[in-house]
């Protein structure tokens, strides 16, 4: 295939998306000219999403960090002198090493998210050094710590319906998912499995792609997913449609949970909703009714404070209407419960007693009197200025002229702008790394297949000549980023045959397989095998208890602000390469009442921040909702601030998530409509 100037290569995707894609890479004289999807991995199925088709912009496109700078220019302005890598090293590790001297090692904050999901780019040698220098923890709660933590309660770790179940399906639930933009591999064999017959339902409170051609559409109120499903749980007990058989010999604590969904009969749980009683009871027999049915449950529905006890609550529903044991039977959540390894394995450090800082309250954690104050903070594989919540305190934090903050990144982000040293990061095409997917059934090991562009180098080894510098390196560690993938795979009760399967074709499936089939090949990890329907871990953890609903407040700002995914971007990767403004989206009729048209210049607003930005008339949300996508960049706006500017920093209620679908605005036009005209 090979010529002189022309080639194909194999990768992977390793953003922050369910699917996982193997990648088809073509070079041209040493640069990647474009990507396409190829068939290593069956999902991707020859395809890939847009946005990744335009990675070589990414790559050699203006706002790629080419190379180690330090600040010049005032805090946030982006004006940087370029450095050698030694003089940044030296920089770094003088500074890191005085402050855990002075100050203690918590002075320091590591903060790192989604930006490579490869267990080489994070809890490698980065957790090593950050260990070993006793530095502040980190509680990683940006997305999916709601989720986690219900299934953690509820099922232990047990992998998922895999996407190729759901052409079995005789009902699909979409539950607070979008998966037309989200994981567009999973959208084939949902419409497989309509052509084959299943019935669609969709609960989501903007009237999503798949929502269009449902059977039903519950357009709930943001936050009240709770209320819907124990209204479901509790028709399907006294209803007589709840398996018991199945919950007596598989679940624990059903009785509890029962007693709890008794207090929501439909017209309450409609009430709360927004919608009508009838759809919730239409849903209720479906969903009864249909076998075998799945829930294909997202993340959308987790971030708000009443997250958690809904994802459990949505989790329980196929224990008590009896769902699993059949193909295409039962739920999909993340499928990274599939894999059985240890992920810091590779570290070999263990964490320290220090404090434990929650990601989603930067903004708290970065003013001055926070005590101990931080000193330096360390970002890589994240951009919390655009995918944090309380934006505008967190702006302030990084312009403190005491903090020390370095930025390990590929693009210059508006967190990176912020850096006293900014350090060019490879791409996953320029560095080695073993990725699982938390939709798709597998894990690839990938090679680079370009050189690092500029003097662009990976996080292992960015971190690894740091714990060199500061003396952190001890006979034994796993150095190359293949001993470190031993390392991990070597914690897996199934490592020979995850071994010997990436070294003979560089990938693997989980040790339960690609299919299975819950409640026949795969059980709940808990204790005793079997579901914990109120756990008393959760049910202490929740403020009021486990599925106790918090009545969402109806203040001065009476509208509910969301921000899903969009196919432009993953959080805020690769919007650079959008450079038109984005609007704010709102019902006609929420319009209407504030004297708002199509295209008008808007402020968006709350007691945290405001956005301006233009309107868009949006039909298919429901009333009382606006939408400003996730992970907009400063630039998308008309004066730098973003959806995250006007979402509260406040947790959910387990997992401490971030509640950023749980944001209240009010909205309205920035000059009077212009006179005249007609
Ligand atoms: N193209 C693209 N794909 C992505 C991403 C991306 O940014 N772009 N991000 C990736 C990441 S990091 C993640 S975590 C996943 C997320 O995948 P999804 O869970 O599909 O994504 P979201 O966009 O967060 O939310 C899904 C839906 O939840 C709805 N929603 C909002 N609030 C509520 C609520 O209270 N209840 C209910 N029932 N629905 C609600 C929204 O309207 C939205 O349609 O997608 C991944 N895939
Ligand atoms: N308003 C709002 N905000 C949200 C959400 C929401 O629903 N609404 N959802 C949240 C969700 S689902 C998520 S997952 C988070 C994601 O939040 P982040 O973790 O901040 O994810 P990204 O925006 O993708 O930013 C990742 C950055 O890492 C960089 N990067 C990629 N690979 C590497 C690497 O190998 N090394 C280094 N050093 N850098 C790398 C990328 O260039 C990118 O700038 O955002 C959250 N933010
Ligand atoms: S972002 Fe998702 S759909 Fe797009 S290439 Fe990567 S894995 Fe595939
Ligand atoms: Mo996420």
């Amino acid at each position: 295939m090979a010529t002189s100037d022309f080639e194909v290569r194999t990768s992977s995707c390793p953003l922050d998306c369910p699917d996982g894609c193997s990648l088809n890479v073509t070079l041209r004289d040493g640069r990647v000219e474009s990507l396409d999807g190829n068939h290593i991995n069956p999902l991707t199925a020859g395809f890939i999403c847009g946005k990744v088709r335009h990675f070589p912009e990414h790559m050699y496109g203006a706002d790629r960090v080419l190379f180690p700078a330090v600040r010049v220019g005032l805090k946030g302005s982006g004006e940087f002198r370029r450095v050698s890598w030694a003089e940044a090293l030296e920089l770094i590790g003088t500074r890191l090493a005085a402050i855990r001297n002075q100050h203690g090692g918590e002075a320091i904050l590591p903060y790192s998210y989604g930006g490579s999901n490869g267990w080489l780019t994070q809890n490698g040698t980065d957790a090593r050094l950050f260990h070993r220098l006793g530095a502040s923890r980190l509680a990683r709660t940006l997305c999916a710590m709601p989720t986690s933590t219900a299934v953690a309660g509820l099922y232990g770790k047990m992998a998922g319906v895999a996407y190729e179940d759901y052409p079995a399906a005789r009902l699909i639930i979409l539950w607070g998912v979008n998966p037309a933009v989200t994981s567009v591999h999973l959208a084939p064999f949902i419409r497989q499995a309509r052509a084959n017959g299943s019935k669609l339902a969709v609960v989501d409170p903007r009237r999503t792609p798949f929502a269009r051609q449902a059977d039903l559409h519950l357009a709930v109120r943001p936050g009240t997913d709770l209320a819907v499903a124990l209204s479901v749980i509790h028709w399907l007990f006294a209803s007589g449609r709840a398996d018991l058989e199945f919950l007596s010999s598989h679940a624990r604590n059903w009785e509890r949970l029962r007693e709890r969904a008794a207090e929501w009969p439909f017209e309450r749980a409609a009430e709360v909703a927004g919608i009508e009683a009838r759809e919730i009871a239409a849903f209720a027999r479906l969903y009864a009714d249909s076998r075998p049915a799945v829930i294909r449950c997202g993340w959308g529905l987790e971030r708000n404070r009443n997250g958690g006890s809904a994802v459990a609550s949505v989790l329980a529903l196929p224990a008590v209407a009896g769902k699993f044991g059949i193909a295409g039977g039962g739920f999909t959540m993340s499928q990274s419960a599939a894999w059985d390894v240890d992920p810091l394995a590779g570290a070999a450090a263990p964490a320290p007693p220090t404090r434990t800082i929650n990601m989603s309250r930067l903004g708290e954690a970065l003013r001055p009197d926070y005590q101990p104050p931080i000193r330096s903070l360390f970002v890589y594989n994240c951009n919390p200025l655009a995918t944090a919540p309380e934006q505008t305190k967190i702006r302030a934090g990084l312009t403190r002229e005491d903090l020390f903050t370095i930025v390990h990144e590929q693009v210059l982000t508006d967190t990176a702008r912020y850096a006293d040293v900014l350090l060019p990061a490879t791409t996953f095409l320029e560095h080695t790394d073993l990725r699982r997917s938390y939709g798709a059934m597998i894990a690839q090991l990938a090679r680079p297949v370009v050189e690092p562009v500029g003097e662009a180098r990976s996080n292992h080894w960015l971190f690894g000549e740091l714990c060199r510098r500061l003396g952190l390196t001890r006979p034994g560690d796993p150095e190359t980023p293949d001993e470190i993938a031993q390392a991990i795979i070597a914690t897996s009760s199934d490592r020979n045959r995850l071994a010997e399967s990436f070294a003979s074709t560089g990938r693997a499936i989980p040790p339960c397989g690609a299919r299975p089939v819950q409640f026949v090949d795969v059980f709940p990890g808990t204790p005793d095998r079997r579901i914990d329907l109120c756990p008393v871990a959760l049910d202490r953890a929740a403020s009021k208890g486990l599925y106790s609903f918090l009545p969402l407040s109806s203040d001065a700002f009476p509208l509910s602000l969301i921000s899903p995914s969009t196919s432009k971007a993953i959080s805020s990767s690769l919007y650079q390469l959008v450079c038109e403004t984005v609007p704010v989206e709102l019902h006609p009729d929420d319009a209407v009442t504030r004297h708002i048209s199509d295209g008008d210049e808007v402020r968006v607003f709350n007691a945290s921040g405001e956005v301006h930005c233009t309107a868009r008339l949006n039909a298919e949300l429901r009333l009382g909702v606006a939408v400003l996508p996730k992970g907009l960049w400063a630039r998308h706006t008309l004066n730098g601030q973003t959806a995250n500017a006007l979402v509260p920093d406040t947790l959910t209620d387990l997992g401490g998530g971030a509640c950023f679908n749980d944001a209240r605005v009010e909205i309205e036009l920035v000059s009077e409509p212009a006179c005249g005209g007609s």
